[in-house]
């Protein structure tokens, strides 16, 4: 057995040219910026190979020949619309030839299969993929033929180098530590397939944060369907939407816009509900909230999740007052209980006795429009 030559494993790209035109192949070294061309019968093809000493990619071959030399290796590899990298014996055989491995596959695809080698060295096709662009563990997928790649991002990341990070809920970015700001993220509270991720708000900072804000709305809004953001009315603006139907949630926060100041209120339940399938409960499935910040501390509260015509989005008003012995009523989307008392959190219904915006004022009546934002943790 004889080491093969050292000269040509010191070069770290090696391409190989072939042209059918031609009786015989011309052999160039280049640094092309293209990394494969197939043969199509009729022209140019090329392989712009790196070479990995005494590495092998522990694969299926798709075929093993025997060869004369490292640029048959090669050119065997170009040739079959398959191969995608080769493994070839360091040493010679007793025949006088090396082994080749044809390979259906690439180092970037199998990473954990590319291991040293004392018999083989691996080439592997030059593409963007050689600058290792994917983060957080995803996975480069070579288009050799366009020298373009695209990442399999693993679980819990997306984006074009897997750089951004998903979280369930802003809860949950809370939970991995104090150091996050207000701002967008991106979220999948269903988990799985990130498909369906999408960008909201994080408020990080008003009692203690993690708050995800569904809206900022001066008016209606359905917060069922009108679930998309859009970056020309950021959170804060009338406008502002996302999709907080998988949220889930035991607590929930009204900002005012408009005098800075917030109520939040949470569920004396240990049970989170989510709005996705509560759309139209009456007020009892969710029992009592406690109110905490900008609120009346005479009253406890109850929660709407609406999407019918008279009203549409969260709704929290008083249930009945805590000091005064008041006989208490539990709210419906269309049917207020002739509450015409208790402090309302609620965006404007459809209809002369729900117009406009209410804050810690009674809802039950025609408002003025006013900003506020709504957000769940
Ligand atoms: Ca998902």
């Amino acid at each position: 057995m004889a080491l093969f030559g050292s000269a040509i494993l010191d070069m770290i790209l090696f391409c190989i040219f072939m042209n059918s035109l031609l009786p015989a192949f011309s052999e160039e070294y280049l640094d092309g910026t293209k990394s494969l061309k197939r043969h199509s019968g009729n022209g140019l093809a090329f392989a712009n190979f790196a070479v990995h000493k005494f590495r092998h990619l522990n694969i299926t071959p798709l075929v093993t020949a025997s060869v004369k030399n490292i640029k048959d290796c090669g050119r065997l590899c170009v040739d079959h619309s398959s191969c995608f990298s080769v493994n070839f014996a360091a040493f010679f055989h007793e025949e006088g030839l090396l082994l080749c491995e044809l390979l259906p596959s690439d180092k970037y695809n199998n990473s954990d299969k590319f291991l040293d080698s004392v018999v083989f060295h691996h080439l592997s096709i030059k593409t963007p993929c050689s600058s290792d662009p994917c983060m957080n563990s995803g996975t480069c997928v070579a288009k050799y033929e366009d020298d373009e790649y695209h990442c399999a991002c693993a679980e819990g990341f997306l984006g074009k180098y897997c750089e951004e990070k998903v979280r369930f809920d802003c809860q949950d970015l809370k939970k991995q530590g104090n150091f996050f700001e207000d701002g967008m993220y991106w979220l999948d509270p269903d988990r799985g397939s990130h498909s369906n991720a999408f960008l909201a708000y994080c408020d990080m900072t008003s009692y203690s944060g993690g708050w995800t804000m569904c809206y900022t709305t001066d008016e209606f809004t359905k917060p069922k369907t009108e679930v998309t953001y859009n970056p020309e009315l950021p959170y804060g603006t009338d406008g502002y939407r996302t999709n907080c139907n998988q949220i889930k949630f035991s607590e929930i926060i009204f900002i005012d816009h408009q005098t800075g100041n917030k109520s939040y209120f949470t569920n004396a339940g240990v049970t989170k509900i989510k709005a996705d399938g509560n759309y139209g409960n009456r007020a009892d499935t969710y029992g009592l909230w406690h109110g905490f910040g900008s609120m009346n501390d005479d009253y406890e509260y109850q929660l709407l999740i609406c999407d019918n015509e008279f009203y549409s989005g969260f709704l929290v008003s008083g249930y009945r007052k805590i000091v005064v012995s008041e006989r208490g009523c539990y709210k419906e989307c269309s049917d207020w209980c002739g509450d015409f008392t208790s402090p309302y959190f609620r965006t404007a219904a459809n209809g002369s006795d729900g117009n406009g915006v209410a804050f810690n004022t009674n809802g039950h009546r025609s408002l003025a429009n006013r900003l506020i934002s709504v957000g769940l943790r």
